[in-house]
């Protein structure tokens, strides 16, 4: 499979990769390379199959998706009912069904996994990815390092059931790598691995994360390295990148969309724009993963409603009191579980709303039905 055939580019047209040069049939990439796996396989019919082709979402714009498949290449219209529904339309990483001759998509596969977050400022839920395998937590050895805002994106990916590795970049520029060790000193399921982005030879570990077949999300602010890794781990400049501004180590939002490139010899490496905020929204379960620990001390708590603030016989404000706990992550668990449920609650009510709109809409038009035929 060569490079070409997942990229940003837009626009070129199927069969023909970029600097135009013809793709033959057989440089198409085989779908177990680009994340093809019996969970996907066991949804299609026989006749599916046969008047089918699955393609893998790369990117998404306005008004047209890429795909990647056995074909190659190739751009599809965003059109019909299938891009309606602001949770069920496709996103980076799904699974589509063309049809063979039209190549219009007719069904969306389900997702083995979803990363979304709320929007900001908004009431929708925004898709970031789907059927994602692995993903690295990308943050750098600089003023970017938040240890809460690591537990929450670790709450995404728990969530989604993915495996999960902090990566700190930009190791060449810090003299106290033992700072970093020692904060992420509670978080014993999750592997660290500081690095130099920029060094081919020190991202070698990570090539564990994104084997043939695999697919590789890496999330975290602007300017923290996620293009460079990509370009380090692929051998080649495939994304761009650019300088972080001085003042206050913050990227200047460089990548602009997301986008599944492949890595030779390897999987599919989703690069990202830099977040600027992760709301979470329907991820309890990745929370109450994320913070095991404090739910394994609060069922030694002596009641069994206990707030874990002043409450006699409390294990948590005991572990706090020990150094057992940091206080901080108590404080962000609390922080987080208030922002899951109000935002899960605005999720439940826009799908409400949005029902009774569309049923709304669907006795309008069943109304005027009725009128016309009663007219004839
Ligand atoms: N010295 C050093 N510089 C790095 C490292 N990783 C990234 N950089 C530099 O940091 C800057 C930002 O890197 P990008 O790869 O563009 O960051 P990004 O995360 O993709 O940023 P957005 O696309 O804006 O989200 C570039 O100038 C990189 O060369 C590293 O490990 N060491
Ligand atoms: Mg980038
Ligand atoms: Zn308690």
């Amino acid at each position: 499979m060569s490079k070409s055939l997942i990229s940003r580019r837009p626009t070129f047209r199927r069969g023909v990769s970029a600097g135009d040069q013809k793709t033959t049939p057989a440089s198409g990439a085989p779908l177990a390379r680009l994340g093809w796996k019996p969970f996907f396989q066991q949804q299609l019919s026989l006749e599916e199959l046969e008047a089918f082709e699955p393609v893998r979402v790369t990117a998404v714009h306005r008004s047209q998706i890429e795909v990647a498949g056995e074909r190659g290449d190739e751009p599809v219209l965003v059109s019909g009912p299938l891009f309606d529904d602001a949770v069920e339309k496709p996103t980076v990483g799904d699974w589509l069904l063309l049809e063979r001759e039209s190549r219009k998509p007719a069904r969306r596969l389900e997702r083995s996994s979803l990363f979304r977050r709320m929007a900001p400022g908004a009431k929708q839920a925004q898709l970031i990815a789907a059927n994602i395998d692995n993903v690295l937590i990308v943050s750098s050895c600089n003023h970017d390092f938040n240890l809460s805002r690591v537990e929450r994106y670790l709450a995404l990916v728990k969530e989604a059931g993915c495996r999960a590795c902090l990566v700190l970049t930009k190791a060449d520029l810090s003299d106290d790598h033992e700072q970093y060790r020692e904060a992420l000193k509670g978080h014993r399921d999750l592997p660290l691995v500081l690095v130099n982005a920029l060094d081919r030879a020190s991202v070698e570990s990570l090539r564990d994360y994104c084997r043939s077949g695999e697919t590789l999300a890496l999330l975290g602010s602007s300017g923290v390295g996620k293009s460079t890794l990509l370009n380090s781990l692929a051998g080649s400049e495939l994304a761009a990148t650019s300088g972080i501004r001085e003042d206050d180590s913050k990227g200047r939002h460089t990548t602009r969309h997301r986008a599944l490139y492949a890595i030779p010899d390897g999987g599919l490496l989703l690069d990202s724009p830099g977040m600027r905020e992760l709301g979470l929204a329907d991820v309890s379960e990745g929370l109450a993963a994320t913070f095991a620990d404090i739910g394994e001390l609060a069922e030694q708590c002596r009641f069994a409603d206990c707030a874990h603030e002043s409450e006699p016989g409390c294990a948590v404000q005991a572990a706090i009191e020990s150094g057992e706990l940091d206080e901080r992550r108590l404080q962000n668990w609390r922080k987080l579980e208030r922002e899951i449920q109000r935002n899960t609650r605005t999720l439940a009510e826009s799908r409400a709303q949005e029902r009774a709109f569309s049923q709304f809409v669907r006795t309008v038009q069943g109304h005027s039905r009725a009128r016309k035929s009663g007219d004839e």
